[in-house]
């Protein structure tokens, strides 16, 4: 992409509406615009992360064996009737009536949909366990939407879904996902604390939520350190092994909400315990047949038998995890972005736009680049380059490729590395080869 045709309107002030950092940045950086309290519309460098997000986590669903689907945004309050939840629910469900005079609603959340759709296709046990999922825009009327995509109304949330037979296979899809939720993470260049959480209106007794430590999170947490040193994932299992040693280890780590901590029972010496402020950015839950009863998800067991079938669900915050990112990769110039996050790759600065030399050394890296499948934002804006470094910085490409005229005489480039600032003057060629390595 050129700089110069990008619909990038990036800010030099800091908004004042925003108080946390990835607010301000994400509004600095031109990735989102708010149309209404909580609601935002995504720009091109917001969205091009959103959905490098979105893959993420859909390969590591896809990877645990769920499968995809897509349910729609508007549900009928019928299914919620059934549930009991319609009531329960309150004002932060958007309630809407159609012309029909029919009473519909903006999803919040999707256990209502799925399992409609569960129970009117599966008859049988032989047809478990099943995980499905979507990734799909939520609507909760939240009454303090705050810290831009932190805490939207509208939001992007992965949610899975897991049918089993019986509560033994269920927990075994529970900790399938628990699994796919630190990897997940992890991907995400993100340290996931699983704390053992409240199930709230979605139900359920067995509940993890996924926290990320950052100093403006808005849960309050107390967390074992080894937690924070351990590389949990390099003897992890692998899908369809026998999990619960796995399971047993990760979630015997002390973790606890501020509420729920108590120093007196704690076992942890006080230099074992961090405490912190932390972003929820998953929430697991197992809740057996809190939806498939009333709802009558039913399938004929092995001898014929009706069996209800036993469910979780399983969220992850898309569009929060774009601004937990940011909270946990930043400094003072701007956003870092995660290799594996990044909207490009390479930001190619041109420190004389309009130098034949320099545009003509541009142009062949842009294309040599592109033509191995790396996304370069090249600026060829007709700019200063202290605007071009700032800017370049307050997006947070990875890897930023100079070229100015005093180094093409030399024949050098300049190699710069976004988080540690490493820098390295190279041959064009030599520095092409670093990033395509
Ligand atoms: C699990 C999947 C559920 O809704 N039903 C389907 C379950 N869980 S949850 O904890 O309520 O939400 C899952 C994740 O969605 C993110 N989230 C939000 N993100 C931005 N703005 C919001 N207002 C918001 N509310 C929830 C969180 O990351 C949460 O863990």
């Amino acid at each position: 992409m050129r700089m110069s045709a990008f619909f990038l309107p990036t800010l030099k002030e800091t908004p004042n509406e925003a108080q946390i950092v990835s607010h301000r940045l994400m509004l600095r950086a031109g990735m989102i615009r708010q149309t209404s309290a909580g609601i935002y519309a995504w720009l091109p460098l917001g969205l091009k992360v959103l959905r490098r997000i979105e893959r993420i986590v859909r390969e590591e669903q896809d990877a645990a064996g769920a499968q995809e689907l897509l349910m729609p945004t508007i549900q009928p309050a019928e299914l919620w009737k059934q549930s009991g939840r319609y009531d329960d629910y309150g004002k932060e469900m958007l309630r809407i009536v159609d012309r029909h005079d029919r009473e519909m609603l903006y999803g919040p959340t999707n256990e209502e949909m799925i399992t409609d759709i569960f129970r009117n296709a599966v008859k049988s046990y032989r047809d478990l366990p099943k995980s499905l999922y979507h990734i799909q825009w939520k609507f909760r009327d939240e009454i303090r939407p705050r810290f831009g995509v932190m805490r939207g109304r509208e939001f992007l949330m992965k949610d899975a879904y897991s049918f089993d037979l019986d509560p033994a296979a269920a927990r075994r899809s529970y900790q399938n996902m628990f699994l796919a939720y630190l990897r997940t993470f992890a991907r995400l260049g993100l340290k996931a604390i699983p704390m053992q959480a409240d199930t709230g209106p979605i139900g359920g007794d067995l509940s993890h939520e996924f926290i990320i430590l950052a100093e403006t999170g808005e849960s309050g947490v107390f967390c074992d350190r080894r937690w924070l040193d351990l590389d949990v994932l390099r003897d992890a299992p692998v899908y369809g092994d026998d999990l619960e040693p796995f399971f047993t280890q990760a979630t015997g780590i002390y973790a606890a909400t501020d509420e729920k901590h108590d120093p007196a029972t704690s076992p942890l010496p006080a230099d074992q315990l961090v405490s912190a402020r932390g972003i929820e950015v998953g929430h697991i839950f197992y809740f057996g047949t809190k939806y498939s009863k009333p709802l009558g998800a039913v399938v004929a067991g092995a001898n014929g038998e009706p069996v209800t079938v036993e469910m979780g669900s399983y969220g992850i915050g898309v569009s929060r995890l774009v601004g937990a990112v940011i909270e946990a990769s930043h400094d003072d110039a701007g956003i870092i972005w995660p290799d594996s996050v990044a909207p490009y790759q390479v930001g190619l600065v041109n420190l004389k736009s309009g130098d034949a030399g320099t545009d003509a050394l541009c142009v062949d890296l842009y294309h040599k680049l592109q033509a191995q499948g790396t996304e370069v934002l090249y600026d060829d804006r007709d700019e200063r380059p202290g605007a071009k470094f700032a800017d370049m910085d307050l997006i947070g490409v990875p890897w930023q490729l100079v070229v100015g005229p005093r180094g093409l005489k030399s024949g050098v480039v300049e190699l710069k590395r976004r988080g540690t600032a490493e820098k390295h003057e190279l041959s064009p060629e030599s520095a092409l080869a670093r990033l395509l390595a």
